[in-house]
């Protein structure tokens, strides 16, 4: 039967099954081939033995916390304390998109703004909204977990931005530790120190995944045009256009009609920069 690994004690691991959980062991071949299980991995399980027998194909898999398959990044972003960073927001979308994660876009401490701040931040949802996102505020707890029900979630973003009381805003199960931001620096200390899981009404959430470090440069340059998924809506004259200095580029086009957010397109050369 098909299934998916939720857990890992030792060599003890939790398969769903349906909505049964079954306690499984590995079968030995697998650490003969040096394959080993991880939590989010689908996997066939032989239910009389209550053994996994086979490891499905992974759609993508992340070193630090080690799960497979994670189907969405909260990318929790705050407004404010520390400042809204655009262009670490849209290089955290263009990776997790690039790793075959979808995005959610979480902001955070709209409560710091003025009025006029806000409705800056409205219209960046809208943007965002319109091509294709899905974003929230953390003030809308429900709705964040509505939307990651029975997923594979890990949360990304700066440090600071918020994304251990948005745990704690998700469920009071565990807790976590939040920090003071350093105000003489303007940005958060270092407070998460360990990875975990948590079993947020049967999502899977990690904190801090292992893309603090922020490297792009294993996407090639013509990779991550498409990871600007609405550049994707427009038909450059050339098919390997990078919407850079080309001329008839239909996507500087619409830069300049605001059909594209100019920030977006600003956000996009840069990165492109970093990685040639
Ligand atoms: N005013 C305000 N402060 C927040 C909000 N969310 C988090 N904080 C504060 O920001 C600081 C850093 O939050 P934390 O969750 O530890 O950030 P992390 O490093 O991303 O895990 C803490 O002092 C939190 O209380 C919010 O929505 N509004
Ligand atoms: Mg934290
Ligand atoms: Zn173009």
């Amino acid at each position: 039967m098909n299934g998916q690994i939720i857990r890992i004690i030792s060599d003890l691991y939790t398969v769903k099954i349906d909505d049964m959980l079954y306690g499984c062991r590995a079968r030995g071949v697998f650490r003969n081939k040096g394959i080993t299980p991880v939590v989010g991995d689908n996997v066939i399980v032989d239910t009389d033995n209550n053994i996994i027998v086979k490891i499905l194909p992974r759609k993508n898999e992340l070193k630090r916390p080690v799960v497979a398959n994670v189907d969405y990044a909260l990318i929790v972003a705050s407004v404010k304390e520390p400042n809204l960073d655009l262009i670490l927001l849209d290089k955290l979308i263009s990776l997790v998109t690039y790793n075959n994660i979808e995005p959610i876009i979480v902001f955070t401490k709209l409560d710091l703004l003025t009025e006029e701040e806000l409705a800056n931040i409205v219209e960046l949802k809208n943007y965002y909204e319109s091509i294709g996102y899905k974003v929230f505020y953390n003030t809308e707890p429900a709705c964040i977990i509505k939307a990651i029900k029975e997923k594979i979630v890990v949360l990304a973003g700066q440090s600071g931005a918020g994304k251990s009381t948005l745990i704690n805003k998700l469920t009071d199960k565990y807790d976590i530790e939040t920090k003071e931001i350093s105000k003489a620096l303007g940005r958060g200390k270092h407070t998460t120190r360990h990875t975990e899981l948590y079993d947020i009404d049967n999502a899977l959430v990690a904190d801090t995944p292992g893309f603090s470090a922020l490297d792009l440069s294993h996407i090639d340059k013509d990779e991550l045009k498409h990871t600007f998924i609405e550049f994707d809506n427009y038909e450059c004259k050339y098919r390997d256009c990078l919407h850079n200095k080309e001329d008839d580029c239909e996507v500087k086009k619409a830069v300049e009609n605001k059909k594209i957010l100019k920030s977006r397109y600003d956000n996009y050369l840069k990165i492109l920069e970093e990685i040639k």
